[in-house]
């Protein structure tokens, strides 16, 4: 089965791809010819999983779908939340984004959080979301080098090392996106 994965995320594509499985085949934005940035304009994780959707839905009419992702901290509000890829910087800049993060977090006993993922599908016009969480601790200091993003801070429930410590196969049997496409996966195995 084609589908288009509208991400510019090449960690997002190999992870996804692993958790699909055989059956599917995942086409990038750019091999259907979209190669600017997706504007990122809603106020929610839901809200921009379906602007990322919409949008390359809009300009190809084939069925796709989008993640967008979120750290949520406990005892930030739920920051950085929707801001996650600009936490520190207007770019991608994911060791400033970690820096910030001990930074905010440095004195504070409540290391609590969660990663929080959103996919929108678009099969035949039809929009679906889906939902994956995974409920940890913020590290105080970095470890590991696998994964990306906030990885390397990551510890999740009832383990003792971190996403960045874990091979990409244990990071997706738990993650918040290992589940998220796992629902993906059924819905789109359903009909
Ligand atoms: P696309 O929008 O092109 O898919 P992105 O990197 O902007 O890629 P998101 O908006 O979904 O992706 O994610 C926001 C940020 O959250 C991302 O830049 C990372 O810093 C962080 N992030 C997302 N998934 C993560 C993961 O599995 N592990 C660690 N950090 C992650």
């Amino acid at each position: 089965m084609k589908i288009v994965f509208a991400t510019n995320n090449t960690h997002k594509l190999s992870e996804v791809r692993a958790v699909l499985g055989e059956g599917f085949e995942l086409v990038t934005l750019r091999e259907v010819g979209i190669t600017e940035d997706i504007p990122e304009t809603g106020a929610t994780l839901d809200e921009n999983a379906s602007i990322k959707a919409r949008y390359v839905y809009e300009r190809t009419g084939l069925d796709c779908f989008a993640d967008d992702t979120g750290l949520e901290v406990e005892a930030l509000n739920g920051a950085p939340g929707v801001h996650s890829a600009r936490y520190a910087t207007d770019g991608h800049d994911f060791a400033a984004n970690n820096r910030k993060l001990l930074r905010e977090l440095n004195g504070i006993t409540n290391r609590r959080a969660r990663f929080r993922t959103v996919i929108s599908l678009i099969r035949g016009g039809e929009e679906l979301q889906v939902e994956g969480i995974v409920r940890g601790t913020i590290a105080t200091e970095e470890s590991g080098n696998e994964g990306f993003g906030y990885d390397p801070l990551f510890i999740p429930e009832g383990y003792d090392h971190t996403f960045a410590d874990m091979s990409a196969d244990q990071k997706n049997a738990i993650s918040h996106r290992g589940r998220a496409v796992a629902e993906l996966g059924k819905a789109l195995k359903e009909d």
